[in-house]
């Protein structure tokens, strides 16, 4: 006998910032349950589906779900009741009908993304394999290369430091595990150069350290002195910068507070590319504001062919903005947030868009999130190639990493390191 979806229950939970969530559990009728919940971002692209609060100031700060909770059980539950969980196709189909909008923002992305993850995360329950497989099939083998943030500012710390992310990426290592080695040396170093510089270790909302340094190429040079003090070269670990320029972009300049600058678009690009000179940078993201986008062109044509220039904000998870983008020739790789766009159907779309066209694809998490090892598996099942999840500490990031280190186990031999594949 099929064994069908029979229940959808939701509830508000808590994420990583104290700010409430929506969490989807599926029931099926042999008994298996399966939960998913939802992150959420700061730094927010204005063409990402619209996540639905309930902007009741008397409640949790305007910050409860208690809508999308209600969207879920009373609207999406009864026309998924009695259909295969197997069928993403169709289950996140009905979703995006019952919506009617092609944003969410009657049901919430919130609402829609909780059911489409749970009805994955119980198909696989159902086959009795890993999340990853059901995801990849046999096909999926490669483990990504992190982008580790050990850094934070911008919207993620109360910092001064203008771009929101400094990551490590050890492009250089044999295995994820190894990878996971080397960056944890360095880890401990960076965090060792801070304390004897008496700068804070405390953390940001990534967890990576938040100190207050005062410009982005002070980030970099402690960067790259605790990469040298861990005994790797500039080789085998590289440096990735998310500016979040969206964030920084006001009346058609970039207003860079903590270093006090203002920029034109051209002097933007002349200040990231000379970083580029002067750092072993292998990826940019979001360097120009989404709403820049003629700019993007030309930031693309100068600099596209020595570093991955992707696009989160400018792109937001959407199969038609890529595509368009793709067209304009405008970055080379895109960040992929599955809760910009609303359903895993969708979100496989777009980086099937991405491979064709030989954009690299980076799955990603939101600065906000739950400890939900989700993104995990589908960057090992979607052969992403490469995984952005914060830094080394705070529970929330590392159980993506403990996961892939899990997940690198159980494929043992087949496990390609994705740094051998760019
Ligand atoms: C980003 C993300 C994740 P947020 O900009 O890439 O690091 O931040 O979730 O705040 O959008
Ligand atoms: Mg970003």
């Amino acid at each position: 006998m099929a064994i069908l979806i029979e229940n959808i229950k939701a509830r508000q939970i808590i994420d990583s910032r104290a700010i409430p969530t929506v969490e989807a559990e599926i029931i099926l009728s042999n008994g298996i349950k399966a939960f998913a919940s939802v992150p959420s971002g700061a730094s927010v692209g204005t063409t990402e589906a619209v996540e639905l609060r309930d902007n009741n100031p008397d409640y949790l700060f305007s910050k409860s779900v208690l809508k999308a909770v209600k969207n879920v059980e009373n609207i999406i539950a009864p026309e998924l009741i009695g259909i295969s969980p197997l069928n993403q196709d169709l289950v996140d189909e009905k979703i995006e009908k019952l919506d009617k909008t092609e944003n969410f923002s009657n049901l919430g992305a919130n609402a829609a993304l909780a059911v489409s993850m749970a009805a994955c995360c119980s198909a696989c329950k159902l086959l009795c394999i890993e999340l990853y497989q059901y995801i990849g099939g046999i096909n999926a083998n490669i483990l990504p290369v992190p982008f580790i943030n050990v850094i934070n500012g911008g919207v993620h710390s109360d910092n001064l430091l203008d771009f929101q992310e400094f990551m490590i990426v050890p492009i250089g290592a044999k295995s994820f595990s190894e990878a996971m080695k080397m960056s944890l040396e360095v880890f401990y170093h960076l965090k060792n150069i801070l304390k004897k510089k008496n700068l804070s270790t405390n953390v940001g909302d990534e967890g990576g350290f938040a100190p207050q340094l005062n410009n982005a190429k002070e980030a970099l040079e402690i960067l790259c002195e605790a990469i040298n003090k861990a005994g790797y070269s500039s080789d085998e670990i590289k440096l990735a910068l998310d500016v979040a320029a969206g964030e920084l972009y006001e009346n058609g300049k970039y207003n860079l507070k903590g270093e006090n600058k203002i920029l034109s678009s051209c002097e933007m690009i002349e200040y990231l590319s000379s970083l580029l000179r002067e750092f072993p940078i292998i990826s940019i993201e979001d360097g120009l504001s989404a709403d820049d986008f003629e700019y993007w062109k030309s930031f693309t044509s100068d600099l596209g062919k020595k570093s991955l220039l992707v696009g989160d904000d400018l792109f937001t998870t959407n199969p038609k903005l890529l595509t368009h983008g793709i067209k304009s020739k405008v970055a080379n790789s895109i960040l992929i947030k599955p809760n910009q766009i609303g359903t895993i159907s969708k979100t496989i779309e777009t980086i099937q868009i991405a491979k064709r066209a030989c954009y690299k694809t980076i799955i990603s998490h939101r600065s906000g999130e739950t400890e939900s090892t989700f993104i995990a598996d589908f960057a090992v099942g979607m052969n992403a190639g490469f995984i952005k999840t914060g830094s080394l500490s705070r529970a929330e990031r590392t159980a993506k990493y403990n996961r892939l280190l899990y997940i690198e186990e159980l494929l043992g031999k087949n496990a390609k390191y994705g740094g051998n594949y760019i």
